[in-house]
C-alpha cells in the first residue's frame, strides 16, 4: 500500500496522554510504543506545513465515565491535571490544534468529533484526507475513525501508531477490522510516498 500525503491532508493524534501510558491511571498496554512512530508522522506533517490535530480526553473530576459515578473506568484524564497532559516525549509543534473532548460531567465521548469543533476546524482548512493514530484502538481511535468516515473524510489508519486497551482479548484486532471494513485504509510509515 503506497499513499501520498497531499495538500489536503491532516494528522489527527488521538489521546496520547499520560494517564493512558504504562503507570498512568488507565494504562493502555504498550501505550508508550505509539510515541516514536507518531513523532515520525508529526515530523513529516510539520515539514510539509500540514495541520496537526491532537485530541485529548478532558474530564471533570466527577465525570460520568468514572466507576464512582456509574461508568466503566477508573478516574483518568481529569482536566488540568498531570494525567491529562500529552506524553512528555510526543513532539507536538506549537501550532498543534488541540481538541478537548468529554469535558461535560454527564456526557462521555469517545470520538474526537463528538461535541467538538474538530470537523469545523478540518473543513476550514480544506482537509479531505486524515491520518489517524493514537490511543486507544478499541475506544477513542475507533470512534474517531468511524465518525471521520461517516463525515466523508478519506481515512488512513496508522497501524504502527495505535494500541488498544483490550478489556476483552481481541478487542483491538476486531476494532481494526471494523475500521477497515468501513473504509479506513491501514498504513505504516514506510507506505508514505512523496506528495504528488
Ligand atoms: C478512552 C477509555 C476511556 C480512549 C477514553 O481515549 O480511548 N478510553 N476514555
Ligand atoms: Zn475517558
Amino acid at each position: 500500500m503506497k499513499v501520498a500525503v497531499t495538500r489536503e491532508s491532516a494528522l489527527v493524534i488521538v489521546d496520547v496522554q499520560k494517564d493512558f501510558l504504562p503507570g498512568g491511571a488507565l494504562p493502555v498496554p504498550e501505550g508508550d510504543k505509539v510515541v516514536e512512530p507518531l513523532n515520525k508522522y508529526i515530523e513529516l506533517f510539520k515539514e510539509k506545513s500540514l495541520p496537526i490535530f491532537a485530541t485529548r480526553d478532558w474530564h471533570p473530576q466527577n465525570h460520568i465515565s468514572f466507576k464512582e459515578y456509574g461508568g466503566l473506568w477508573p478516574p483518568h484524564c481529569i482536566m488540568n491535571t498531570e494525567g491529562a497532559e500529552f506524553a512528555d516525549d510526543l513532539r507536538l509543534p506549537e501550532d498543534t490544534v488541540i481538541i478537548n473532548k468529554a469535558y461535560k460531567v454527564d456526557r462521555d465521548a469517545y470520538s474526537g468529533f463528538q461535541e467538538t469543533e474538530l470537523d469545523l476546524e478540518l473543513r476550514r482548512r480544506g482537509v479531505k484526507r486524515l491520518f489517524i493514530g493514537g490511543l486507544a484502538t478499541d475506544y477513542c481511535v475507533k470512534a474517531t475513525v468511524l465518525d471521520a468516515l461517516n463525515l466523508g473524510y478519506q481515512v488512513f489508519l496508522l497501524l504502527d501508531g495505535i494500541r488498544g486497551v483490550d478489556v476483552n482479548p481481541g478487542d483491538s484486532e476486531e476494532a481494526v477490522r471494523e475500521m477497515l471494513r468501513n473504509g479506513a485504509i491501514g498504513i505504516v510509515y514506510e507506505d508514505i510516498i512523496e506528495e504528488i
